[in-house]
């Protein structure tokens, strides 16, 4: 595999020295470029990245994996009149760069910075708006089948990795596009990594596929097949010690319809670019297998690419230092140290993720509970249902998901799971705003889509003991429950190692006011408390947004003048829409307070907060204004 020269970090190189990237400022500039120089090119761009990122923080082991495929598709197709749709969007940072967004990758991630990915109102080169996987090739058999429609020559290119190649909706695409005629390119990013090591038979077949014994035989079939292509078997004969193979006829991908080619180096622009100038001379499917290395070229993201798949600022010559410990827990280690005290007391539980072992703090549980941990892949429907089967036979799975995900497999929650009133509990992590990652993982929807669902119990917890026991009270119960969560950490409420369920259904005053009553859902308890000493209102912690505190919420519509519903959610259809259903039958003044009918950007989730008066300030403005009507 080609690398660059020594490691970027130790090799100190000097980041004003992007003299040709500093001249490539739309792909039409990058065209213009010899050949040779495009290996500098590679070398500035990754030194680039590296450095950017570690000022910004964002994703990168991802992004220094596809310095060279970004630059070789950019320089073999006309972009943006071709279409390059990349899955998820975490790797798209050379091709940001590329494409006229160098100096803006100063506020990556940013309130009115550019997004950490791809966005059609962004830029012209972003084909398709991305952040949850596996869309690529839906999309660009879209865009394939619009261009032979309108009778357009554009090529579109989709290119996904090994990781989001394992949802089913990259194989709906697959098995669609296959058996159509139509110029479709699927490029799969082969790194053997998902975020975490990937998981499933699929990821032994591509290691399969990647071992000698098939390249031999790739070789040998694409011999056969490119020498009934003049100017390609030239090329290929060219670049013959580049490219290790083109055509497996046997091949999943050849069952599938698609032309397989590969597998090639993705470091190596000698190979990337004359087998991708190939293909593009091909018609029908094609399928392009190539292999790269998360974390290429800096030697820490190589060896731990999980450290660095995702990481905050950091100083590249030193690295990532781990965290001093004694901080506050966040929200999703809390669940993870409750799903590990759990299955010590309860054999029966066995949890589950879609390949989001990390970010859902399940580490350890993978640890030290091995057998009872399930890694689903990127399958969020599966995972699912996959939990409803394993109810079914009376052990007791634990889904643990981000809000966001779990829209995915919204059918599967409620024609699997609550239909059947099976207990499945749902750790539904990252509700409210997440930040960095922006209005495509905001868990700004899960109230609404979750309360309508009958069977289904769904709490909030205001800080992190109440999460520890409420995902007790969930586990503890015989039908499906969801219990929701913001990223980070909460208040900093010390954990009661013992578990004591909180009654269903059931909120709790935690001030005693006058004329105003604030409703509060889960973390909005702790602004709701605040903006409260200056009014002198009353203030409950509902708990549950289903079933909701009917009887309390009667109760305050009795003893006081304005309720105010306060939740980190979409209003509409959100909790305070439940609570305005009990007040329906009164004829109280009600207040709604919440995320607006928008969708919420990147950037400082504190100050995304306070710009949409959900801090505590912007509470108690609304509150006052509201009292004056
Ligand atoms: C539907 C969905 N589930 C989970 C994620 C979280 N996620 C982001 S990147 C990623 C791994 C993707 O692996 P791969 O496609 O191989 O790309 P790599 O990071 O290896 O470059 C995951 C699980 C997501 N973006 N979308």
């Amino acid at each position: 595999m080609a690398t660059l020269a020594g490691d970027l970090a130790s090799e100190g190189y000097n980041p004003s020295m992007y003299e040709l990237l500093k001249t490539v400022n739309d792909p039409a500039e990058l065209r213009q470029l010899d050949r040779k120089q495009l290996h500098r090119l590679a070398e500035e761009l990754r030194a680039y990245v590296l450095d950017s990122v570690s000022k910004t923080g964002g994703h990168l082991s991802s992004n220094l994996g596809t310095v060279e495929l970004a630059i070789a598709l950019h320089y073999v197709f006309e972009t943006p009149e071709d279409r390059i749709v990349w899955d998820v969007g975490h790797q798209t940072y050379p091709h940001k760069i590329l494409t006229g967004r160098r100096e803006q990758m100063a506020r990556l991630r940013m309130i009115d910075g550019i997004s950490g990915f791809p966005r059609r109102s962004e830029s012209k080169f972003d084909a398709f708006g991305t952040a949850h996987s596996s869309t690529s090739i839906s999309a660009a058999l879209g865009m394939a089948v619009a261009a032979k429609r309108k009778g357009e020559k554009r090529r579109a290119v989709a290119v996904i990795g090994d990781g989001a190649m394992s949802a089913g909706m990259a194989f709906e695409a697959l098995n669609n596009a296959g058996a159509m005629d139509v110029d479709l390119l699927v490029i799969l990013n082969d790194n053997e990594m998902s975020i975490s090591p990937p998981v499933g038979a699929l990821t032994n077949y591509l290691a399969r596929l990647l071992s000698g014994r098939m390249y031999d035989t790739a070789k040998r079939a694409s011999e056969h097949i490119l020498k009934r292509l003049p100017i390609a078997w030239e090329l290929a004969r060219r670049a013959e010690e580049h490219v290790k193979g083109m055509v497996t006829p046997s091949t999943l991908f050849e069952e599938f319809g698609f032309n397989y080619i590969g597998p090639i180096d993705g470091h190596d622009l000698d190979a990337l670019i004359p087998t991708l100038s190939n293909i593009k001379k091909l018609r029908g499917p094609q399928f392009l297998h190539v292999v790269t290395r998360k974390g290429q070229g800096y030697k820490l993201a190589e060896e731990d690419p999980i450290t660095y798949h995702g990481p905050g600022k950091f100083d590249p010559a030193e690295g990532i230092r781990k965290a001093a410990g004694s901080g506050k827990p966040s929200y999703s280690q809390v669940f993870g140290d409750w799903l590990c005290d759990m299955a010590k007391q309860d054999e029966r539980l066995v949890a589950i993720t879609p390949a989001m072992r990390e970010g859902s703090g399940m580490v350890r549980f993978s640890e030290e509970f091995p057998e009872r941990y399930f890694d689903a892949a990127i399958a969020e429907q599966h995972a699912v249902t996959f939990a409803a089967g394993i109810a079914c036979e009376g052990l007791k799975p634990v889904v643990a998901i981000y809000s966001t995900f779990l829209q995915r497999g919204y059918d599967q929650l409620i024609h699997d799971v609550a239909i059947q009133n099976l207990p499945v509990l749902f750790a539904l992590d990252r509700g409210g705003i997440v930040g960095g990652d922006g209005q495509t993982h905001n868990g700004a929807f899960d109230y609404a889509y979750l309360r309508t669902v009958p069977n289904l119990t769904v709490m909030a917890p205001a800080d992190e003991n109440e999460c520890r026991q409420m995902l007790y009270t969930g586990f503890q119960l015989n039908g499906p429950a969801a219990v929701r969560y913001p990223r980070g950490s909460g208040p900093g409420v010390a954990l009661q190692r013992e578990f004591s369920a909180i009654p269903v259904g059931k909120g709790e005053i935690r001030r005693a006011g006058k004329k105003i009553a604030i409703l509060a859902f889960g973390s909005m308890l702790k602004p709701a408390l605040e903006a409260a000493e200056q009014l002198d209102a009353t203030v409950v912690n509902m708990r549950f947004v289903k079933p909701l505190d009917a009887g309390l919420v009667d109760q305050m519509a009795a003893t006081h003048d304005l309720i105010v519903s306060v939740e980190e959610h979409q209003i509409m259809g959100g909790a305070g829409s439940a609570v305005l259903e009990v007040l329906s039958k009164t004829n109280t003044k009600a207040l709604l307070l919440g995320l607006p009918d928008r969708f919420i950007d990147h950037g400082d989730p504190a100050k995304l907060l306070s710009a949409v008066g959900l801090d505590a300030e912007g509470i108690r403005k609304s509150i006052v204004s509201a009292i004056s009507w």
